[in-house]
């Protein structure tokens, strides 16, 4: 992908876009995106859904996620697939479906602990979802010996979850929404993308 800057640019994954720019028909929860978005309006559609194409991924694979939970993960996907802002933090995955990554994204207290707190009665049977499912029947369950458990105890801490659930995708940090020093998964776009100056800096602050 051409990089203009990486204050303003989208990784070079499954579904990302070439190049940000803004899209009318974000759905849902991606709608914060709108001015300038990674993720086409079809991604952002996938993002809402139960085994969406976007990977296939089953949210329910040890029984129904709870709704507040799963408007987390949502959130989450829109994040992911939409941010122009995540620049600073992407790296190189080279693996069958991506070519690049984010690593390490400062993740605000705030986002990671309601996540935690709306998540921790919902069941699953893997601390890293990335890696390791049984694929046979098409969608990830779990593999032989992994046990399905609250993820209070899968994720003993916040921080677990955050970080350990998609990679290292996230760092937790003890900075607060509306700082400027980390990044949010949920903010509102009426006062603009509080992630613009997040990205400004770090990408200044570096080494
Ligand atoms: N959200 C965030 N914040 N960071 C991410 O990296 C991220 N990634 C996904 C969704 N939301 C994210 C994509 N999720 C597989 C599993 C999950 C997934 C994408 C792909 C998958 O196919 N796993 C295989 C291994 C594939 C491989 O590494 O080649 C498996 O063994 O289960």
């Amino acid at each position: 992908a051409a990089k203009e800057s990486v204050l303003n640019m989208c990784m070079d994954a499954k579904h990302h876009k070439t190049q940000p720019g803004p899209e009318g028909a974000l759905h849902g929860q991606c709608v914060l995106w709108k001015d300038n978005a990674c993720c086409t309006a079809n991604t952002s559609t996938g993002a809402h859904q139960d085994q969406s194409y976007l990977y296939n991924f089953n949210w329910n694979h040890c029984g129904v996620m709870p709704d507040k939970c799963k408007q987390h993960f949502i959130q989450d996907t829109c994040l992911y697939e939409c941010s122009p802002n995540l620049g600073p933090w992407i790296d190189q995955a080279d693996t069958s479906w991506r070519r690049e990554r984010i690593l390490n994204v400062p993740l605000c207290k705030e986002d990671c602990e309601l996540w935690w707190e709306d998540c921790k009665e919902a069941v699953t049977c893997k601390e890293n979802w990335h890696k390791g499912w049984n694929w046979t029947s098409g969608t990830n369950q779990c593999p032989r010996g992994f046990m399905c458990q609250p993820f209070k105890y899968v994720f003993p801490r916040p921080a677990d979850l955050c970080e350990k659930i998609w990679s290292n995708s996230y760092k937790y940090t003890p900075e607060h929404r509306g700082g400027g020093r980390c990044i949010q998964m949920w903010f509102d776009p009426a006062n603009g993308n509080p992630n613009v100056a997040v990205a400004k800096y770090y990408a200044q602050n570096r080494g």
